[in-house]
């Protein structure tokens, strides 16, 4: 494998004595405390939040780590490590929808999205200075915007004592995603950064956001799970995601359901032949069918039979791939190089259209199978993949508090 994730909890990287030095060095003074959001993978149900369905994500070690001070005066400040431009400053009272930056693009339009989002939702949040340093790779597929969201939000909620509920924070980072930065994503990835917990699955219904913490220790069970960046950008705001699900919402207005999640497995036959536009029969199928591969996924957990979840994953490719039509030739090359050289099973993960793949091995194949998928990049003269182990890590969290000095 290639390449190991920062944590934030790794001294001499980016854990929060840096962070928060970053914040004295841009602020000149010491922050109130660090907050860190991690990123995710999602081991199956793809695709399946704006239909109200159902996901299984689990937070990566990788996390968006913020320090943060209140300021009285109304005045947001925000800075990130990895973004060159300086500090981004922003009239609380100014905020509105057409982003930050008044171009919908900048960075800086989710943090401020949290802060009009929880202002709208009628919550106290006055001015405030913000330092970002994140190690979840952007453009890959990993959460890397709603993991910007979640420790705004945490960050936020801490230094203004909201008490607001993890799922509460998530709605309205995915509020501030939806109908501030424009990004029509569902609740997913915020729900992941927010709610998941080490060495669990999340299973969520994203339809009334109850949740089981499912135990995914690999290790114990002799497996692990690789994530393959293909470092094809992936990118959410460009029509394609909107595109299908606009498609997905159009096919339960045509079957009368409030969304797709409404029809059953044992119905999708007769749901296809009633569906008259063809083009939106293979996105009901994909969506109906990946529910029931997310409850087939946690029944094998239950009964703690893990290794037979590989070819769910792999399942889910295809109908992603065939039906969904949102993988690439890169995505598709380390589902197929990664199970013809032993993997167990391998799917794209996230948004798809780029991004990243997960891929679920036995611990002793991991080296091979990474390389066999680095072997078959190079042969089809695509960039060299970055590989990493995914092991479930915590969601969102204060890191530190107290912080004093200047
Ligand atoms: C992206 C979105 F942000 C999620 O809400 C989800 O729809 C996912 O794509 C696909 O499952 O990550």
């Amino acid at each position: 494998m290639t390449d190991t994730p920062r944590t934030a909890d790794e001294p001499g990287t980016a854990g929060e004595p840096g962070v928060a030095d970053g914040f004295r060095a841009v602020y000149g003074t010491a922050p109130e405390g660090v907050w860190a959001a991690p990123g995710r993978v999602n081991l199956i149900g793809e695709h399946t939040d704006y239909n109200d369905g159902f996901v299984m994500p689990l937070a990566l070690p990788h996390t968006c780590r913020v320090a943060a001070a209140r300021r009285d005066d109304g005045v947001l400040r925000l800075h990130s490590a990895g973004v060159p431009g300086g500090v981004t400053e922003l009239q609380l009272d100014g905020l509105a929808p057409q982003g930050a930056s008044g171009d919908r693009g900048g960075w800086a339009a989710y943090p401020a999205g949290v802060v009009w989002a929880l202002r709208g939702a009628g919550h106290q949040v006055g001015g405030a200075d913000l330092h970002f340093e994140s190690s979840v790779p952007t453009g890959a597929g990993l959460s890397s915007s709603a993991a910007l969201e979640v420790a705004t939000a945490v960050a936020l909620d801490g230094l203004y004592g909201l008490g607001l509920a993890p799922d509460r924070l998530a709605e309205l980072c995915r509020r501030a995603e939806n109908d501030f930065a424009g990004v029509p994503c569902g609740v997913m990835d915020q729900m992941a950064s927010a709610c998941c917990t080490s060495g669990h699955a999340l299973y969520l219904d994203t339809r009334d956001l109850t949740r089981r913490q499912i135990p995914f220790d690999l290790a114990a069970r002799g497996l692990r799970l690789l994530v393959v960046d293909t470092r094809v950008k992936h990118a959410l705001g460009d029509g394609a995601y909107a595109e299908r699900r606009a498609g997905c919402e159009a096919a339960a207005a045509a079957l009368g359901v409030g969304a797709l999640r409404d029809v059953a497995y044992g119905e999708l036959a007769a749901a296809l032949r009633s569906v008259e536009d063809e083009a939106l029969r293979p996105l009901v199928r994909h969506v109906v069918t990946e529910n029931e591969r997310v409850a087939r996924t946690v029944r094998l957990l239950d009964a703690g039979e893990t290794q037979a979840i590989g070819p769910v994953l792999t399942e889910g490719h295809a109908s992603l791939r065939d039906d969904f039509a949102v993988s690439c030739a890169e995505l598709d090359l380390v589902v197929q190089a990664s199970t013809a050289s032993g993997a167990l099973g391998a799917r794209m993960t996230g948004g798809g259209f780029g991004g990243s793949a997960i891929v679920l091995v036995r611990a002793e194949a991991a080296e091979s199978v990474a390389k066999a998928v680095g072997e078959a990049f190079a042969a089809a003269g695509y960039r060299a993949p970055r590989v990493f182990e995914a092991v479930p890590g915590p969601g969102a969290r204060r890191i530190t508090d107290g912080i004093t000095g200047t």
